[in-house]
């Protein structure tokens, strides 16, 4: 129990490191000391004295992980030094060639190595000034990031601050910086996707993929129901790696209360570290998470920085990957999937087969030429791997006596296989579509993605309520939402009569976000945020948008023929130009402001390669589209400027190769701006 005798303060303070301290037994070193019940109490106890003493309040109470408003994006920030990647070895020769190489290049043989797990997760950066945790960066492009902090807070295993105290007796600075693993473990993985599904949600392929799904939420409450984990192994100080040897950071951030994988080991030479690989090779599946190998560092930061780093990974580190797990089984069908942008996906209904530690029962073929390429057909045995992706693949047929083949061709219907529209393929794609935008399959997606939070904002039409709009037919598309009145809202389950005002507020607020929200929100293939704010700044209306010709719309910046062809068609359906006339008369606002661009460079195309000494390769795009200009991805015959910065790669020698004409920043600031 709390002394009832002290005053706030000390009640607040004791209970918040209490807290802390139990916080730490329970996901930092999964060693909880008391029930979730007694956890719970203390909470309760400490936002009770909060609300009471509400200037008490600090950012790193505990109480204070879940909250702040959502946000509209993420603010990028640039990381104090590179956050490399890794090389990778598939081999025990390959690794051995990489042992050689530290060799050579350190002048040392006798080199001690850490070998750790592999976390397939995601990376990250935790900056904490005088012991607070003050800002969550994600790896980004390894120079710049993104700033999730909000979002971070809410991971438990990441502490919000560290007693100065217990940084002192570990070693470490009141300032420094922390990186790591951020991951989803597969219990929280699996209760995801299960509800996901359960609400005909798509489901994430892997714990990677939702861990950066989850990270990026805008909402930080989202996040903090996935339950990600964070483990770290590496402390900086001003960007410099702070001990000298890799092995004492990992003991002092364990020492300092955050969460270090146990699972590590210091070994002398890489004939130790192969034992190593071996050994978890056989015992990956009883980790709680995924591993996709082991990473292999020089311990010693002298040598490190002796090696230093090539392009993006370093010369001191290498991952070694375990191969992706594979079985056998029989493929007894082929079904087909209808997702939300109308894509059919061939999928493999397999008789279910065990493969590491989950029973496979179907497994995506892609796309038609998939199949065709494997030769697959019905009733064939198949092998299935599942690697770092949860959703397996069919990766060969068997053809072997004791196997004999299928003889059944699957073919793709004629029609979608939920609400019978003419299955279409456009010429040179290899994937067939539903282009109805009605179609039942498409539609709860459809109006997810319209009413979502970077789209049209509607708060409140999330998955429960889009499911009944749907099935009740209230919904057939994204113009019926506008048609919504209060009655049909409260003729819903769970529907009260302040949720259903509170509905149609959003709905009628939605009606005056600006064009490219609405472009954005119609879904059209290939089109997605940034390029609907380009097709609105280039048209200024959505009339003038339904009218242009595939090539007017290739003046549009980031538009190919593919993408043109793409909005052309989805114009050319009747049914999609009476959609838009419908959002029309519901009172949307269908025009915005057309960007007045410089005509200087009108016709013009620019390709950026390399690092550019006083620009950010957007701010450089930025100047260049503003004049009027094109920057594209990859130097061909049309290109007429490439911008080469510093180390510029293979995109410099093709335009050597071309001819085409190569310049550097400042003649392209000259010929931008004169
Ligand atoms: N995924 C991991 C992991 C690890 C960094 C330090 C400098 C180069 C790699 O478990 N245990 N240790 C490192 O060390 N990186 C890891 O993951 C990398 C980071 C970026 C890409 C991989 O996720």
């Amino acid at each position: 129990m709390v002394p009832s005798n002290k005053d706030p303060e000390k009640k607040i303070e004791s209970l918040r490191e209490k807290i802390r301290h139990h916080e730490y037994l329970y996901y930092v070193i999964d060693n909880p000391e008391i029930s979730d019940a007694e956890f719970d109490k203390l909470m309760r106890q400490l936002k009770d004295l909060e609300a009471e003493h509400p200037a008490l309040i600090t950012p790193d109470s505990p109480t204070q992980r879940v909250g702040g408003k959502p946000r509209e994006g993420f603010v990028k920030v640039p990381h104090s030094s590179p956050m490399l990647s890794l090389d990778n070895t598939y081999s025990e020769e390959e690794l051995r060639d990489w042992e050689r190489r530290v060799h050579e290049l350190s002048g040392h043989s006798d080199v001690d190595y850490v070998c750790e797990l592999k976390l397939d997760g995601m990376s990250l950066a935790l900056i904490y000034e005088d012991g607070k945790l003050v800002r969550g960066i994600t790896r980004g492009d390894g120079s710049v990031g993104e700033d999730v902090t909000l979002n971070v807070r809410t991971v438990r295993s990441v502490p919000l601050s560290i007693p100065k105290e217990k940084l002192r007796k570990a070693g470490i600075p009141a300032n420094f910086e922390v990186r790591g693993e951020l991951l989803m473990p597969l219990a929280s993985f699996k209760k995801m996707n299960e509800e996901r599904e359960a609400k005909g949600l798509s489901v994430f392929a892997n714990p990677r993929n939702a861990t950066a799904g989850t990270v990026r939420q805008l909402e930080s409450k989202v996040t903090a129901e996935r339950r990600l984990d964070y483990f770290t192994y590496m402390l900086l100080e001003n960007g410099r790696t702070y001990f000298d040897r890799h092995s004492k950071t990992l003991d002092a951030l364990d020492a300092a209360g955050f969460k270090v994988n146990q699972n590590r080991k210091l070994v002398h030479g890489i004939d130790e570290a192969w034992v190593f690989i071996q050994q978890w090779e056989a015992k990956r599946d009883s980790l709680p998470y995924e591993i996709d190998g082991i990473v292999i560092k020089v311990d010693r930061i002298a040598l490190q920085d002796e090696l230093g780093f090539t392009g993006k990974a370093p010369r001191w580190a290498i991952a070694y990957k375990y191969a992706a797990r594979a079985g056998i089984t029989k493929l007894e069908d082929i079904r087909v999937q209808v997702g939300r942008t109308g894509k059919l996906t061939p999928v493999a209904m397999l008789a279910p087969v065990l493969i590491g530690g989950t029973t496979v029962r179907n497994a995506t073929l892609h796309n038609l030429d998939e199949i065709e390429r494997l030769g697959v057909k019905i009733g064939d045995w198949v092998q299935v791997e599942r690697g770092g992706d949860v959703i397996p693949k069919v990766v060969k047929v068997i053809d072997d006596k004791d196997h004999p083949r299928g003889h059944k061709i699957f073919h793709m219907p004629e029609t979608c296989p939920v609400c019978g529209t003419q299955v279409v393929r456009t010429e040179g794609e290899v994937d067939y579509r539903c282009v109805n935008a009605n179609c039942p399959a498409k539609l709860r997606e459809t109006i997810l993605h319209f009413a979502s939070r970077g789209v049209m904002n509607i708060d409140g039409m999330g998955d429960a309520l889009v499911n009944q709009l749907t099935e009740r037919g209230l919904v057939k598309n994204v113009a019926d939402i506008y048609k919504l009145t209060k009655a049909d809202l409260l003729s819903l389950e769970r529907m009260g009569d302040k949720s259903a005002q509170n509905i149609l507020d959003e709905i009628e607020a939605s009606k005056k976000l600006p064009l490219e929200r609405v472009i954005y929100g119609l879904g059209i293939r290939m089109v997605g945020e940034r390029t609907a704010q380009f097709l609105a700044e280039h048209f200024g209306s959505m009339e003038e948008l339904e009218k242009a010709g595939v090539e007017e719309l290739q003046n549009v910046n980031e538009v190919g023929p593919r993408i043109a062809e793409s909005i052309v068609e989805f114009f050319s359906i009747a049914a999609n130009r009476k959609l838009i006339e419908r959002l029309r008369d519901a009172g949307l606002k269908l025009t915005g402001q057309k960007k007045q661009r410089g005509t200087k460079l009108a016709g013009k195309t620019f390709v950026l390669t390399g690092t550019l000494a006083h620009f950010t390769r957007d701010e450089a795009r930025k100047m260049i589209e503003d004049a009027g200009g094109k920057v594209t991805g990859s130097v061909s015959k049309k290109t007429d400027y490439v911008v080469a910065g510093a180390d510029a790669g293979s995109k410099l020698d093709k335009a050597k190769e071309l001819g085409v004409n190569v310049i550097d920043e400042k003649e392209m600031k000259n010929i931008v701006v004169g």
